[in-house]
Parts: structure tokens; C-alpha cells; sequence
């Protein structure tokens, strides 16, 4: 061991740990909640590797009682050899350092770039502690390490026939905003992670008092099971998904597809485990390949009468959920959110293996081929008499942004920056919202009673409906297709409606019609629900306002004995100036920004509301609809 090595080697160590705590931020993203769950997907990430290397078969993830985590596997464990040049364990190194590709690295499809594939020394360094447990080679190693900093290194502290590897830590209080794990979203998180790796079993636990839960994820199928999951709430127009996998050039490449009778298209695509939102390469190469194949066989069986006529990729996509995995070498992150693969290699593999094995399978499987095939002729066909229904109204000029409609309240702002519409439920909250603005950067459109469920009903009709059109007219910038973000005339959009089931119906629909036909609304953060007050508590001429049943408990613990509950039914039951005061005047309001976290839930969740299935609604409306501050849809 070199003695010298050893000392300079510590002292970079402390600057590398030093250099994340001061810039978390670059390593994950942020300190808010959002990046507190990253330290535990960072660590599940590292347990992943070792189920793609194909040596782990388990993954223990548990929300101790105190609130620290601890993962585990049955993986080979870290090695704990003694590294030659620094003279210290593997594990020591492994968990200290900073540091990407090299010696102790498996091979394995990496998760660089964006915020993935960081590290442990990230997690450790922005951890109060990370105890580190390796069973290897008959033994029990442990070390210990606080806010980065080793304080016990490895020793053997027992004997055992196992292997595998253990984390258990605690983020760091001075680092992270808020330290309280979500457990759905780390349960959904883990979901994905199961089906994406095929045969691996994930238990999830949460040992915190009051909220325990356990779960098990598990799938034999990968994703064939995730796309029927995915179907669960919709009628499939074949009855198993179709799977296609292949391997080229280091690249692995697996789909599953199915269609549906839904109008819309959920394609969900991920490289190494990750959810690549924004799309990319490998995205583009799955859809020139549908495109061609479905066109080329439906004019070699003559399923397309007219050979002038050409199946759009649209026509193809409409009712599919399909998962696309990719596996890569080195992949490269791009787009706003690094969730859009750049590598421009990827088009071409992805493109020439599902061409490929789709025809293959298209024609072993010629009856599941003709239902996909008349499928997307129905959307074909519909989607011409929609373009003629467009066609119509656009002569007509209602989308043209001329005529504002009538029952809107504009502001006097013209800055959409500046300016923000409230959707406001029913005409007499309208009226009150109207009177209780500030009509200086403030619009109000009321709605009249229930909006078409977007859901159930094709463009051509959604069009027709009156307070749709209002809508999308006050908006300013188109629906569907022809929708065009830079023509929005608002940046907040908010929706008020009455704390109340119908309420939350309405809020629904119109988060509907949104995340449909003008998705880019929710992507640029410009959609919020407005949160009036639940509760007025008031004695005397005090009054207080409560948003939940914790403030309405302490109002009452405030105002003393003989204070009086209000308990708001509706917007309605608010004057003017009361609604101003607690939901619309920016210096006292709180709004939930509306945000998709996880497209693929989102869109299932959709489904479940506003698709065929009626029992599934209600609770989920009543029940998620008003919790949350920052509301995932
Ligand atoms: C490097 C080499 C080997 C295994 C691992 C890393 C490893 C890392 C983690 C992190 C969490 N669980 C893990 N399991 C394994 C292979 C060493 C060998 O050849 O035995």
C-alpha cells in the first residue's frame, strides 16, 4: 500500500463529496421531493444492473419505520477486494467516488447522461449515513459512511452462504427540502421496473406507522404484461399483445402492441429502464416501421380497395398501447427534461427489427393481422370525415380566434405570459368570479353544467360541442393536430370547480380534453386547479379559512370554544369578495399545478375515468382529487 497515494487520494475524495453537497442539483435534478425519490430509484438502479447482468433474481425496497430506506439484493455483492493502486477495498471506492465507467464497472447497458446512472457516491454523499452491507465469498462486509465521509471502513462482521448487496440510508435534512417518501411513487416506479425486466421480483415495503403496506411486483411476461395491464380498462381488438424482440449490433430491441377500440394512442417508450418522455430516435424508427408494414401488407391482401390510398401514421397508432424497450450501449439524453434519445444509430436498428419481425409475424398470425390492419382503416376513414368536419368549421371561422365567445370575460392584459383564465364551474360561480377579479390580468369563462367526455367520442363530434368550442376558442390555439402552443393566449389556465363530486367530474373531463387534444398545455406547466376553501371557521368577527381538515382543526383550536364551522358546498356560497380573497387573488391562493409524471399511469388513469368501466371512477375522483398539492395526474 502506498502510504503517500492513500493521503491525496482522501483528500480528492472529500472534494468530490464536497463538490455534489454543494451543487446537488447537477447530479440529481433537484432537492425537492422529486429528487428525494431519485436517490432511491439511483440506488434500485445499481441492484437493476445486476438483474440485466442476469445474476440477481430479488429486490427488497423498504421505507424503514424511521423514514430511511433500505435496499437489497441477491446479486453477487459489490466486490471487496482490495483495489491495487489506492490499496482499499473495491466497495470503499465503488461507494466514495465519483466515478463513471472503469475498473469495478460491470458491463452493462449504462444509464448515462440526464440524471441517471450518477452513482452511489451521489446517494452517499447526500445521505446523512449509507451503510453498506456485501455478502461475498462466504463473508459479511460492512462500512459506514456520513454525508459522504467514510467513518467505519469495510470489515467482516460475520459468516454466510449468500451474496448479494445491501443499502440502507437517510437522506440528508440539510440537503433535501422534505424528507417524506411518497410510497405510491416509489411503488410505481418499482411496478415499471418489474415489468421492464422480465422474471425479476420486487418487494416493496413501508414499515412507517399508519401507512404500511406491501407489495409484490413481479412479471413472468415483462412487457406483454405491462401493454395488458395497460388494457385493463380498455376492449382489445386482439386477444394477446404482440411481442417482437431482437438484437443487433449490441442494441436490444423489444416491443410489445396491442390494439384497442380507445381513439387515442399510448406508446410508452424507455432505454435502460428509463421512461423516455420526450421520445426520441428509437421512438422514430418503431413508427416509420408500423407505418410501412401495416400499409404494405394491407395492399398485398387487398385490404385497402383503393392502391392510391395510404394508411397515415396516425391511422396506424390510433387505439395502440405499446411499450418499445430498448437496451443501448452508451446512450445519449437529450430534450428539455434529458428524456429524449439522441443516438441516431437507434432509428435505423429499431426501424429494420421491428419491420422485420412485425412482417414476420403478420404473416404467421394473418387473423391478428387483419384485425390491426381494419383497425386502423376505421381511424383512417373516421379521420376523414373529422378533417371535413374541421374543414366546416373552419369556414365557419369559429377557430380563428376573431370572435372571443360571448359568455367570456377577457382581461385587459394582451400578454399571455401576464394573463390567466379561470374555467369557472356553473354561471352563478361565473358571475361571482366575474365581479370578485381582477379584470386587470384576469379572464372568466364560465361552463355550463357537464363538458362531452372527450374520452368516449371522435373529434368531429367533440367539435360540435358548444362550451368545447368556447373553450378552445378562449384559449386561442387550435385542438388536436392544429394545436399550436405559441398561440395560447394565457399561461395560467386554471380550473375552479365546487369541492364537491361533480366537481371533481368536471375538473376531470376538462384535464381530458387537455391531456388529449392539447397536451402541450400540461407539458409547458400552463394548466392549475384553482383550491377554494373547504371550511370558513369564524367567532365574533374573526374568521378563518381552512383548505383541509388539519387547518380546519386548528382554527377552531385558534378561535377557541363557540367557534362557528361554514362548511363551503360550492363556489357558489361565496360572495365576490370572498372568492377573490381565498382562490383568486394570487398573494393568498393556492394552485395545483398540474403535471404528468408518469404518461403511461396517466393515460391508464384516464382510461379508468372516462372509458367504459363505470365502478373505478367514483372513488378515484373523490378520493385523489382535492389531497394533493401538486397534483401528478
Ligand atoms: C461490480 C462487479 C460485480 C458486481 C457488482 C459491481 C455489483 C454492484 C451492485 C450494486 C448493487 N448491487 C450490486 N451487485 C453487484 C461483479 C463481481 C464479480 O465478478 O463477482
Amino acid at each position: 500500500m502506498e502510504d503517500s497515494n492513500y493521503g491525496a487520494d482522501q483528500i480528492q475524495v472529500l472534494e468530490g463529496m464536497q463538490a455534489i453537497r454543494k451543487r446537488p442539483g447537477m447530479y440529481i435534478g433537484s432537492t425537492d421531493s422529486r429528487g428525494l425519490h431519485h436517490l432511491v430509484y439511483e440506488v434500485v438502479d445499481n441492484s437493476i444492473d445486476e438483474v440485466m447482468a442476469g445474476f440477481c433474481t430479488r429486490i427488497d425496497v423498504t421505507i424503514n419505520a424511521d423514514g430511511s430506506v433500505t435496499v437489497s439484493d441477491d446479486g453477487r455483492g459489490i466486490p471487496t477486494g482490495i483495489h491495487e493502486k489506492s490499496g482499499r477495498p473495491a466497495v470503499e471506492l465503488v461507494v466514495t467516488t465519483l466515478h463513471a465507467g472503469g475498473k469495478f464497472d460491470r458491463k452493462s447497458y449504462k444509464v448515462s447522461g440526464g440524471l441517471h446512472g450518477v452513482g452511489l457516491s451521489v446517494v452517499n454523499a447526500l445521505s446523512q449515513y449509507l451503510e453498506t452491507t456485501v455478502k461475498r465469498e462466504g463473508r459479511i462486509h460492512a462500512m459506514r459512511c456520513e454525508r459522504g465521509v467514510l467513518v467505519e471502513p469495510l470489515k467482516v462482521i460475520g459468516e454466510t452462504s449468500e451474496t448479494g448487496t445491501q443499502q440502507h440510508f437517510r437522506p440528508d435534512g440539510e440537503i433535501f427540502e422534505d424528507l417524506d417518501f411518497d410510497a405510491d411513487t416509489i411503488a410505481h416506479h418499482l411496478q415499471d421496473l418489474a415489468y421492464l425486466n422480465k422474471g425479476v421480483r420486487i418487494t416493496f415495503r413501508d414499515l412507517r406507522a399508519g401507512r404500511e403496506r406491501e407489495d409484490v411486483f413481479h412479471a413472468e411476461g415483462g412487457i406483454v404484461e405491462f401493454v395488458e395491464h395497460l388494457n385493463k380498462n380498455k376492449a382489445a381488438m386482439h386477444e394477446r399483445p404482440i411481442y417482437l424482440a431482437c438484437e443487433r449490433d449490441d442494441v436490444v430491441v423489444e416491443v410489445a402492441m396491442q390494439y384497442t377500440d380507445a381513439f387515442s394512442e399510448s406508446v410508452f417508450t424507455y432505454v435502460n429502464n428509463i421512461n423516455t418522455l420526450e421520445g426520441g430516435t428509437h421512438l422514430m424508427g418503431f413508427r416509420s416501421a408500423l407505418t410501412r408494414s401495416i400499409n404494405e401488407y394491407a395492399k398485398k391482401n387487398k385490404l385497402l380497395k383503393d392502391s392510391d390510398e395510404n394508411l397515415s401514421g396516425d391511422d396506424v397508432r390510433e387505439g395502440l398501447t405499446a411499450i418499445i424497450s430498448v437496451k443501448i450501449p452508451e446512450p445519449q439524453f437529450e430534450g428539455q427534461t434529458k428524456t429524449k434519445l439522441g443516438n441516431s444509430e437507434i432509428k435505423g436498428i429499431v426501424d429494420s427489427c421491428v419491420y422485420e419481425r412485425f412482417n414476420q409475424f403478420m404473416d404467421e398470425n394473418p387473423r391478428v393481422a387483419e384485425a390491426c390492419i381494419r383497425r386502423s382503416i376505421l381511424a383512417y376513414q373516421a379521420r376523414e370525415a373529422a378533417r371535413k368536419a374541421r374543414e366546416l368549421t373552419r369556414r365557419k371561422g369559429f377557430l380563428e380566434g376573431g370572435g372571443l365567445p360571448g359568455k367570456l370575460a377577457d382581461c385587459q392584459e394582451k400578454d399571455p405570459s401576464r394573463s390567466e383564465l379561470f374555467i369557472v364551474e356553473g354561471d352563478s360561480a361565473g358571475g361571482s368570479a366575474k365581479q370578485g377579479r381582477n379584470r386587470a390580468f384576469q379572464a372568466i369563462l364560465p361552463l355550463r353544467g357537464k363538458i362531452l367526455n372527450v374520452e368516449k367520442s371522435r373529434l368531429d363530434k367533440i367539435l360540435k360541442n358548444q362550451e368545447i368550442r368556447n373553450l378552445i376558442t378562449a384559449i386561442g390555439a387550435g385542438v388536436g393536430q392544429d394545436f399550436d402552443i405559441a398561440k395560447v393566449r394565457y399561461h395560467k389556465i386554471v380550473i375552479m370547480t365546487d369541492a364537491d363530486v361533480d366537481g371533481a367530474h368536471i375538473s376531470t373531463l376538462m384535464l381530458t380534453l387537455f391531456f388529449r387534444y392539447m397536451r402541450p398545455l400540461i407539458d409547458s406547466g400552463y394548466v392549475y386547479l384553482a383550491m377554494p376553501p373547504l371550511y370558513k371557521v369564524s367567532r365574533g368577527n374573526k374568521e378563518i379559512y381552512a383548505y383541509n381538515e388539519k387547518e380546519r382543526a386548528a382554527a377552531v383550536e385558534t378561535l377557541g370554544k363557540g367557534a362557528n364551522i361554514q362548511r363551503y358546498k360550492g363556489l357558489g356560497e361565496m360572495n365576490p369578495h370572498q372568492l377573490w380573497e381565498t382562490t383568486m387573488d394570487p398573494a393568498q391562493r393556492t394552485l395545483l399545478l398540474v403535471a404528468v409524471e408518469d404518461a403511461a399511469e396517466a393515460d391508464r388513469t384516464f382510461d379508468m375515468l372516462m372509458g367504459a368501466e363505470v365502478p373505478p371512477r367514483r372513488r378515484f375522483i373523490q378520493t385523489h382529487a382535492r389531497e394533493v398539492r401538486n397534483l401528478d395526474i
